[in-house]
């Protein structure tokens, strides 16, 4: 077992049965031209995310730790795209419509995929999810029993939406969610803050939050022993 310092207060957990979800680092959200950005953002915002994630997710590969990956899109056919998420904003920027990195959020599609930087190693399962949830008809979940995991490590983008909806389903299903703050970002910097003390208000109502060298410093140990 490993502890570390986190709010609102100590976070326990067992790498054996302990998994890194990296949610949608896609360039849908992360580079211009894609579906974040035709939603009116800023995607600056997020680049901040890139290097302690890459840094975290080689820490994790060294420790042995299970990796998963999402990405958030939808089938070419966009069957799978209730018409509530499909008919907001300017038609001609909507899902599905074409842009520079392909179609819009689109599985496939170069947009679509994770950013060079943060690419999946062989072997690392990648979850495609229609929701912001990533439980939300996908096989997340039946995958992480497979796997004896329960514990959650949570990084990606953004924090009040995709993070934050995952990480809620995951607290429902009983994970032990811990968020790290610096590899989680929001096209809004008072999301941000604020999306962060939602987790870990009320004695931790979802989970824990705390930075990535805080839980790296914690795998310190398992990487030792290894
Ligand atoms: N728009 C926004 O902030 N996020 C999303 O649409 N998806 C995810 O957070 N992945």
């Amino acid at each position: 077992m490993a502890t570390l310092e986190a709010l609102p207060g100590p976070f326990t957990f067992d790498p054996a049965t302990t998994a890194l979800l990296v949610i949608d680092m896609q360039r849908d959200f992360m580079e211009p031209g894609g579906f974040g950005e035709t939603l009116g953002n800023d995607v600056s915002q997020l680049r901040r995310t890139i290097a302690p994630t890459a840094a975290l997710l080689a820490a994790c590969r060294a420790a042995g730790l299970t990796i998963i990956h999402t990405r958030e899109g939808h089938l070419p056919d966009l069957s799978d795209c209730p018409p509530a998420k499909l008919n907001r904003g300017d038609p001609g920027m909507r899902i599905g419509a074409p842009g520079p990195m392909g179609r819009i959020l689109i599985r496939g599609e170069y947009g679509h995929d994770i950013i060079d930087e943060l690419a999946p190693a062989p072997g690392e399962p990648v979850v495609d999810k229609p929701g912001k949830g990533a439980f939300y008809a996908t096989g997340l979940g039946e995958l992480l029993t497979s796997l004896g995991v329960r514990s959650l490590v949570v990084t990606g983008v953004t924090t009040e939406v995709c993070v934050h909806t995952t990480v809620r389903e995951a607290n429902d299903r009983g994970y032990e969610c811990l968020v790290l703050s610096d590899c989680v970002g929001s096209y809004f910097p008072e999301f941000q803050e604020t999306g962060l003390k939602m987790i870990a208000a009320q004695g931790g109502i979802f989970g824990w939050v705390a930075d990535s060298p805080t839980f790296i410093a914690a795998l310190q140990p398992t990487l030792q022993r290894t």
